[in-house]
């Protein structure tokens, strides 16, 4: 890992700039977070920023638009490493000197002066905390909740297979490093309040099944009303029933715009199906977007899928 090299160019940086991908959730926001915490920068996000996560330091200062031509020393790209992931944000590649990403998915195209990537993390966060820890940086108590929040948000609370024991073993270092882990998973996991019972209904009415009931498919209509932090609580639901092996959440945007998350179990790859439809992801969580009418959506979204049952 280049975490010298990386700590190089953000110590003589003298403006930074922080993106993660569009949609953000909690492992891009925590990430970003914590980094800010280590050295001030703007961050950017691209698409309404949950409010649970208002509990973080910094939450405020998120940006969702650009400054107009503010030029950067450096930029920082957290948790993607895809340059149509950063929205209207792939603007910054044009405006930082050098480019720095810390990330955890699989490929890789965005050109940068360093990469941190490893596949194998559960969370970027994970690899910042490796980061800080091996650049002797102080993880105070706010960068704890950042990461804690990356971590535990990326792996579902821990529940993921892409958690490890490294996982479990950074966690109780932010634990330790006085993170509040109670309030960050209740805020994040247990609570629900009408508006999410509401699309919790509309998600387990609209369940159907295909192949066997192996693919397990369900809409969100309206799905404007929610934010990502919201609809990452209905996935579980229909990913997490008995004999489904893969399943499909399609949120509708608009009339003819679709944005969809794939899940799966096991060895089922859905990054295949999601990147054959033009987006990406991890093995056991993909998503894209796609365009058109409902019914022919179904049909393209689970003719791919079944490729990988
Ligand atoms: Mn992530």
């Amino acid at each position: 890992m280049n975490f010298t090299k990386a700590n190089e160019l953000i110590k003589v940086a003298k403006s930074i700039a922080i993106v993660g991908h569009v949609r953000p959730d909690g492992d891009c926001i925590g990430s970003a977070i914590a980094l800010c915490l280590y050295k001030n920068a703007d961050m950017y996000f691209d698409g309404e920023v949950p409010a649970q996560f208002d509990y973080l330091e910094h939450y405020k200062d998120i940006k969702t638009k650009l400054d107009s031509d503010k030029m950067y020393d450096l930029l920082i790209v957290v948790d993607t490493n895809t340059v149509d992931r950063l929205g209207v944000f792939q603007a910054l590649l044009n405006r930082a000197q050098k480019v720095l990403c810390f990330d955890h998915h699989l490929g890789f195209n965005i050109k940068c002066d360093v990469v941190i990537s490893d596949a194998k993390q559960a969370s970027c966060g994970e690899i910042l905390y490796d980061f800080f820890v091996d650049q002797k940086i102080k993880i105070t108590k706010s960068m704890a909740d950042a990461l804690y929040t990356s971590i535990s948000t990326d792996t579902g609370r821990f529940l993921y297979p892409s958690t490890t024991s490294h996982t479990h073993t950074v966690a109780a270092a932010l634990f330790s490093a006085g993170a509040n882990t109670d309030y960050i998973n209740y805020t994040n996991f247990r609570v629900f309040d009408m508006k999410l019972i509401a699309g919790l209904k509309q998600i387990l009415r609209n369940i159907r099944f295909f192949n066997n009931k192996q693919i397990a498919l369900s809409r969100l209509k309206g799905a404007h009303k929610y934010d990502e932090a919201e609809r990452t609580k209905f996935k579980q639901y229909v990913s997490d029933i008995r004999g489904v092996r893969a399943s499909v959440i399609i949120s509708q945007e608009s009339r003819n715009r679709f944005v969809v998350s794939l899940r799966s179990h096991g060895n089922v790859n859905v990054e295949v199906p999601a990147r054959a439809l033009g987006g990406g992801g991890h093995k056991n969580a993909a998503g894209f977007s796609i365009q058109g009418k409902y019914k022919k959506v179904v049909k393209r979204i689970i003719a791919e899928v079944e490729k990988v049952l």
